[in-house]
């Protein structure tokens, strides 16, 4: 039994041809590694080699670094069909406990924040039997995935799921990845009350790594009587942040690492509009992913920038001694007027007794990324602004307008498009669409070192990227705008139809 499928790699081939697998009710023959092919292989050998080597997650018996509350929860799978993820997911009022005594009344999935991890393999079928129990209408959009356009949870594309109704969300997992899922209906509001959930997909060729698993990032500001604090108007321009760091729903949690074992951390930014430029003291990191897709080759790093809605992959090899332990924290990063600038320590890291194992180095090569042909591309730009709003408020623009007034952009099914995004306000903003993926071909010019593929970057204030992307698979209504929940709602979105 074979898989035979290009599936998992981000080149133009693989999204311009259907995804084909061959599996049966068995499990399919294990994915090759990537490091079968380390010494110049090329992507198509890789995965379709009949060397079987699976990433040996967990093998050498590392156990899970987080401790009881501070793991993400799966969901159920009431499904038998191996290929087939079958799941129950409610939204309804609820108590996040955010630390041990602490609780807030939130907004939760299936009673928790964050909501489970949706896990699966690149050619599963999903199925979510969506219940809004809710007193609001609220919709799910899954941040990053190719999905049908009206499966995206846009207020365009279905209608809001009242309180009491339920919905069923039915799409295919293309891409391997991390992503992450959220409503986009009353959305600063209901991400900041705790409606947020990651989304883990396996490719066919992953890197072996002794454990894997997310790291969802968020902030929280909470009033004199321990509430999550509402919005105000001052957290119009800046977005709204808080400071107290949570990951995985808990503030302050401790990595407990095993001296010698490598990990894969799934970072996801869930916070409103903080900035996470995340270092650990004393420790460098490898920098091997973005949103939906591997780099081709690991990056040393001593911080990493994510921005809301963005995710960054990391792998870590702790080492033989931490003495005292370390700790993660989120440094100084301006992103312009407003904006709360401070560092906060975001976790603890610790090393178990464990005795070390033997350091595994990373694959030379982990993807195969092919640059997208821009030839005959459509150009276009995107100019991000603000203006004064009514009262005291700003208002965000795209090419002058606000949504709704902001006019339809409109691609071709097939075509390939290039939008320079020019940010002409003093603030960054994190730039975000739906449904595709985007290569950045520049900054100010100037091409980056490597390929990279993205849904969500950060436009720096004053700068201009350009992005190249296809328009493909999914005709239909979809949505661009900042990341930042409080500038999309007043006014920076777009819609993009792809026809
Ligand atoms: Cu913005």
């Amino acid at each position: 039994m074979t898989v035979t499928a290009s599936m998992g790699l981000r080149s133009p081939s693989d999204w311009s041809v259907g995804i084909l697998v061959v599996c049966g009710v068995l499990a399919c023959t294990p994915a090759p590694s990537v490091s079968d092919a380390d010494a110049g292989g090329d992507a198509a050998r890789d995965v379709e080699s009949d060397e079987s080597q699976t990433a040996d997650t967990g093998a050498r018996g590392v156990s899970d670094p987080w401790r009881g509350a501070q793991r993400p929860v799966p969901f159920a799978d009431i499904n038998p069909d191996p290929r087939i993820i079958e799941v129950a997911l409610e939204a309804s009022w609820g108590e996040w406990e955010i630390e041990p005594g602490r609780r807030v009344r939130a907004m939760t999935y299936n009673g928790g924040v964050p909501g489970p991890t949706l896990e699966g393999t690149v050619g599963d079928q999903v199925i979510v039997h969506f219940r809004n129990s809710l007193d609001q209408p609220t919709t799910i959009h899954w941040h990053g995935l190719r999905v049908p356009a009206d499966m995206d949870g846009t207020h365009f594309v279905h209608h809001a799921i009242e309180p009491g109704a339920t919905f069923d969300y039915r799409f295919e997992l293309l891409d391997a990845g991390t992503f992450w899922y959220h409503p986009h209906v009353s959305v600063a509001l209901q991400v900041e009350m705790g409606l947020y959930g990651a989304i883990v997909v396996h490719g066919p060729s992953e890197p072996p790594v002794d454990w894997d698993g997310v790291v969802v990032v968020d902030d929280l500001r909470l009033d004199a009587a321990g509430a999550i604090e509402p919005e105000s108007m001052d957290d119009i321009l800046p977005g709204r942040t808080g400071p107290r760091m949570i990951v995985n729903g808990r503030v302050g949690p401790t990595f407990a690492a095993r001296a010698g074992a490598t990990y894969r951390l799934r970072i996801v930014n869930a916070a409103n509009a903080r900035y996470f430029r995340l270092a650990m003291t004393g420790h460098t990191w490898q920098l091997i992913g973005f949103d939906g897709a591997l780099l081709e080759r690991a990056e040393t790093v001593d911080d990493v920038l994510v921005v809301p809605g963005q995710r960054v992959e990391l792998a870590w090899t702790a080492p033989a001694r931490l003495d005292g332990g370390a700790t993660v924290r989120t440094l100084a990063y301006d992103r312009g007027p407003g904006s709360d600038v401070a560092p906060f320590d975001v976790m603890r890291v610790e090393l178990l007794p464990d005795p070390p194992l033997d350091v595994r180095a990373l694959p030379a090569r982990l993807n195969s990324l092919a640059a997208l042909d821009t030839a005959g591309a459509t150009q276009r730009v995107i100019r991000l602004g603000q203006i004064a709003g009514p009262g005291s408020a700003v208002q965000f623009t795209i090419n002058g307008a606000s949504y709704p007034d902001v006019p339809t952009i409109v691609a071709t099914l097939g075509g390939t498009e290039i939008w320079e995004i020019n940010n002409e306000t003093s603030a960054d903003h994190p730039f975000h669409i739906h449904g595709f993926s985007f290569q950045l071909l520049s900054r100010n010019g100037v091409a980056p070192s490597r390929v990279s593929f993205h849904d969500t970057i950060n436009v720096p204030a004053r700068d201009t990227l350009r992005i190249a992307w296809r328009a493909e698979r999914y005709p239909g209504m979809w949505m661009y705008h900042c990341h930042i929940l409080e500038h999309a709602e007043h006014g920076m979105l777009g819609v993009l139809e792809v026809r």
